[in-house]
């Protein structure tokens, strides 16, 4: 088995893909919250992905992606057996595991990949988890069945209805507030908008937030500036200084502008590539 060998694949639902990863001196560092930077060929982009788990004793790495542009479609292509030119990691800074108490997970489509290992951290801390996953619709939901062995109670939303309750995870969250539930702490990753939504419903309640940031990145190591974004007003690098922060404390509206600024690029080189849209 050479390195950096996909040695499995599976596609987890339309768009959404697990690899495990011959990546041997990574599995033995990961810790939860940390990223790798993935190189398919030499002149690939570099693509920041989450270590869903690491198997040790195998040397392999568990990574979930979406198919979104050309990077990540280039990817979908590979097989069992391709190798990936470069894997650089672990990256980012571990997760803060503590005993808080009575934690909400929350995760919104593909973040729901990063919240496993960082919800799954905090249970072996003791923590007691309530878990709410959401997705545009049925079909979009990931990792339902690990989320539920993890947590005391699991919700699931869909903006269809398809499964679950109709709606957005923020409408749950607000329901669990509103019912008296004591919340130590709330840890949310998904599309920005909706990290942005979790924070806005927890600030009025002072139910401390953590978010996990997905922005742009090249370099990974903090020298780019491409993944930069203000935080109580100070400038921090999700790379190096993330990609977990104080969710209350994020500039999201920075955020949210900086994200879509490849975007026309991004699908003008998706186009380019096959018939489907962004
Ligand atoms: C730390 C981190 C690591 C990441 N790692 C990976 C990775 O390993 N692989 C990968 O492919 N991508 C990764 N991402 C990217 C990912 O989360 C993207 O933001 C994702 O592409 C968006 O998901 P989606 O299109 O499925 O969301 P959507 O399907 O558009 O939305 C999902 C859910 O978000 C909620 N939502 C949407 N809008 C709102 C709103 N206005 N208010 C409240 N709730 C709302 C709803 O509940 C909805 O069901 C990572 C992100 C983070 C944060
Ligand atoms: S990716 Fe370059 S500074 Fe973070």
């Amino acid at each position: 088995m050479s390195l950096y060998e996909i040695v499995e694949k599976t596609c987890l639902a339309p768009r959404v893909y697990q690899w495990f990863v011959q990546a041997p001196a990574i599995a033995d560092k990961h810790r939860p919250g940390q990223f790798v930077i993935i190189q398919t060929t030499e002149n690939s982009e570099r693509i920041p992905l989450t270590i869903v788990e690491s198997r040790k004793e195998q040397g392999l790495i568990r990574i979930i992606f979406q198919k979104v542009g050309k990077s990540t479609s280039d990817m979908a292509a590979l097989q069992p057996g391709d190798s990936l030119f470069a894997v650089a990691g672990p990256l980012g800074t571990p997760t803060h595991l503590d005993m808080f108490g009575s934690v909400v997970c929350i995760g919104g489509g593909i973040g729901a990949a990063p919240l496993l290992p960082i919800a799954r951290g905090l249970k072996e801390r003791g923590n007691q988890i309530t878990g709410i996953l959401g997705a545009r619709s049925k079909e979009l939901l990931i990792l339902e069945p690990e989320m539920r062995e993890l947590s005391k109670k699991l919700y699931i939303t869909t903006d269809d209805g398809s499964a679950g309750e109709k709606g957005f995870v923020t409408d749950v969250l607000k329901q669990i507030i509103e019912s008296g539930q004591h919340i130590d702490q709330v840890v949310t990753i998904g599309p920005p908008v909706m990290m942005k939504m979790t924070a806005e419903t927890t600030r009025a309640h002072a139910i401390s937030t953590v978010a996990s940031l997905n922005t742009i990145m090249v370099d990974g190591t903090g020298m780019c500036g491409g993944c930069r974004i203000h935080v109580n007003d100070e400038t921090k690098f999700v790379c190096v200084d993330g990609p977990e922060f104080d969710a209350h404390q994020v500039d999201w509206d920075e955020m949210l502008k900086r994200q879509n600024i490849y975007r026309d690029h991004e699908c003008r080189l998706f186009r380019n590539q096959t018939d489907e849209t962004l």
